[in-house]
Parts: C-alpha cells; sequence; structure tokens
C-alpha cells in the first residue's frame, strides 16, 4: 500500500517508517494517524519483519497533533469520531518498535514516541507536553505515560508550565534509552531493530508483553505472568536453540515466525 504522509522502507528484516509532512514539522492529523496505523499494522502481520523504526525529520519528530484540523472542533465531533484512540493500536503491535527522535516531539508528538517500545534520542531531540499553552490537555496520553517514564513531580511539571526538556534531561529523567548525536540517531535506530528483529521473533513478543505489563498491574501479579511466559518460552524452539548455540560456543540461528 502506498501512503502520503509516511514513508515505508524495508531493510532485511527492519522496517524504517517515517513521518513525511514536513511543511506542517509533521503535525499529526487524521490521515497522518490512520496511515501509521495503517503502515505499521500491516508491518506487524508481516513475518518477514522482526522490529519496526518510527522516525521524522532532523528538525522535528513530530510537533504535536494537528493544532489548525483540531481548532474548529465540537465536543461531540471529538467524542462520536473518539478523536484519536486509534493511535492507542500502536501501543498495542505485536512486533517491537523504536522511536529514533530527532528534534521537536511535543504534545501528540511526545506522546507518539511514548507509545513505542525503545525511545532512542538524537542531542536536538525536544520533548514536552505544551498542550496547556493552546488551552488543552495531553490527549494520546501523556498525562500517563509520561508521568510513569519520569514520575510525578517532573511530569506536573511539564503538563502544567508547557516547559519542555532537552535531550540530556530527557535521558536523566528516564524517558529516553540513550541519547546519540544527530548524524548517527537513524543508525543507531537501525542497528538497535536489526538486533531486535535477529531474536526470535516469538521470545520477542513476550519480552516485549512482560515489561509492558509491568504499566498495568502490581508487582506480584505482573512477576507471575513473567513466570508464565517464562514456562512458555520452553515450548518455543529457539529456546533449544539459543541455550544450545551457548553451550555450543557459536551464535544462535533462531527462526522467525
Ligand atoms: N499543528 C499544526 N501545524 C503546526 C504544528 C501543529 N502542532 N506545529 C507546527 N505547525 C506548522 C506551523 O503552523 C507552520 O505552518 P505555516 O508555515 O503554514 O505557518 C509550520 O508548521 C512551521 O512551524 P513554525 O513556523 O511554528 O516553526 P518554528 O521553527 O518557528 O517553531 C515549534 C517550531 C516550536 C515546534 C512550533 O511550531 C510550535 O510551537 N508548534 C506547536 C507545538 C505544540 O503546541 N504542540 C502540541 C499540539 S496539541 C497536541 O499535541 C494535543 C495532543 C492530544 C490531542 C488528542 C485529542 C483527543
Amino acid at each position: 500500500m502506498t501512503y502520503e504522509t509516511v514513508l515505508v522502507e524495508r531493510k532485511g528484516r527492519t522496517a524504517l517508517v517515517t513521518l513525511n509532512r514536513p511543511k506542517a514539522l509533521n503535525a499529526l492529523n487524521l490521515q497522518v494517524m490512520n496511515e501509521v496505523v495503517a503502515a505499521t499494522e500491516e508491518l506487524d502481520r508481516d513475518p518477514g519483519i522482526g522490529c519496526i523504526v518510527l522516525t521524522g525529520s532532523e528538525k522535528a519528530f513530530a510537533a504535536g497533533a494537528d493544532i489548525k484540523e483540531m481548532r474548529p472542533r465540537s465536543y461531540m465531533d471529538m467524542y462520536l469520531t473518539d478523536w484519536f484512540t486509534a493511535w492507542d493500536r500502536l501501543g498495542a503491535l505485536r512486533t517491537p518498535t523504536v522511536a529514533a527522535v530527532s528534534g521537536y516531539a511535543l504534545g501528540g508528538g511526545c506522546e507518539l514516541a511514548m507509545l513505542c517500545d525503545i525511545l532512542l534520542a538524537s542531542d536536538t531531540a525536544v520533548f514536552g507536553q505544551p498542550e496547556i499553552k493552546l488551552g488543552v490537555i495531553p490527549g494520546i496520553g501523556g498525562s500517563q505515560r509520561l508521568t510513569r517514564a519520569v514520575g510525578k513531580a517532573k511530569a506536573m511539571e511539564l503538563c502544567l508550565t508547557g516547559r519542555t526538556m532537552d535531550a540530556a534531561e530527557a535521558e536523566r529523567a528516564g524517558l529516553v534509552s540513550r541519547v546519540v548525536p544527530a548524524a548517527e540517531l537513524l543508525g543507531e535506530a537501525l542497528a538497535v531493530a536489526e538486533t531486535v528483529a535477529g531474536m526470535s521473533a516469538p521470545v520477542a513478543m513476550m519480552a516485549k508483553e512482560a515489561v509492558n505489563r509491568a504499566f498495568e498491574t502490581t508487582l506480584a501479579e505482573g512477576v507471575r505472568f513473567e513466570r508464565r511466559l517464562f514456562h512458555a518460552v520452553f515450548a518455543v524452539a529457539d529456546q533449544k536453540e539459543g541455550m544450545g548455540a551457548f553451550v555450543e560456543k557459536r551464535p544462535p540461528v533462531f527462526g522467525h515466525r
């Protein structure tokens, strides 16, 4: 399928999805949402793909939800169209995802990055939930995911003042896993994705599911869930291959889907 606002490239078992609305700094309108969701769901169904990288431009990962599109809407428009709920489907993909963030990741852009599993930032990245300055609040999970990622104190400050944070602060706060020089961001993100895509696909899915469960449940239930999945990996041939390869001192060759 072809899209107008996203570019999709396949590199071996890795897919690169690039937001492509440069004139609007990749502002997330309904078309972008529908195309990102359709493209990533198509990749998620493809057994040849083991990891998806989502990126924007050097200047902007995404400067937020499209303010011009939202401005005239009424409560009934938002409620009846269930505005932006389809973004949740990105978080529900089974294939691991990597956000490669350069430049602005504001409002919906920050929320989009947080919907991905691994968040890598360039040293030019700027994160924030500045919705309050527009007279609204985050609406794609920002108040929840940012709070879980960086804690109440910083999330409150960002959501109540609209202050942004640079890449170094975002890394210190635990929002991003790593910061790399801008010129190396995409290469680094693709390398991480290739590593993930080289693992056993079902086991990577289970690892993702287990980590995500930490956001949804108590510690005791989460550990129990992990234990059940841990037992389940012994039904996957890749467990024998991975452990066998270690014992035989050779690299493992994992089967995929
Ligand atoms: N929406 C629409 N257009 C945008 C957006 C946006 N979020 N951001 C930038 N643009 C457009 C500008 O209007 C401009 O277009 P034009 O050339 O036609 O005037 C073009 O992109 C370039 O932008 P600037 O000229 O402003 O570029 P600068 O380099 O001067 O500034 C900034 C860059 C600082 C990123 C600035 O553009 C900015 O502040 N953007 C808005 C950031 C923001 O407030 N984001 C939050 C949006 S609200 C949101 O995300 C809510 C999500 C939840 C909704 C859920 C509903 C259920």
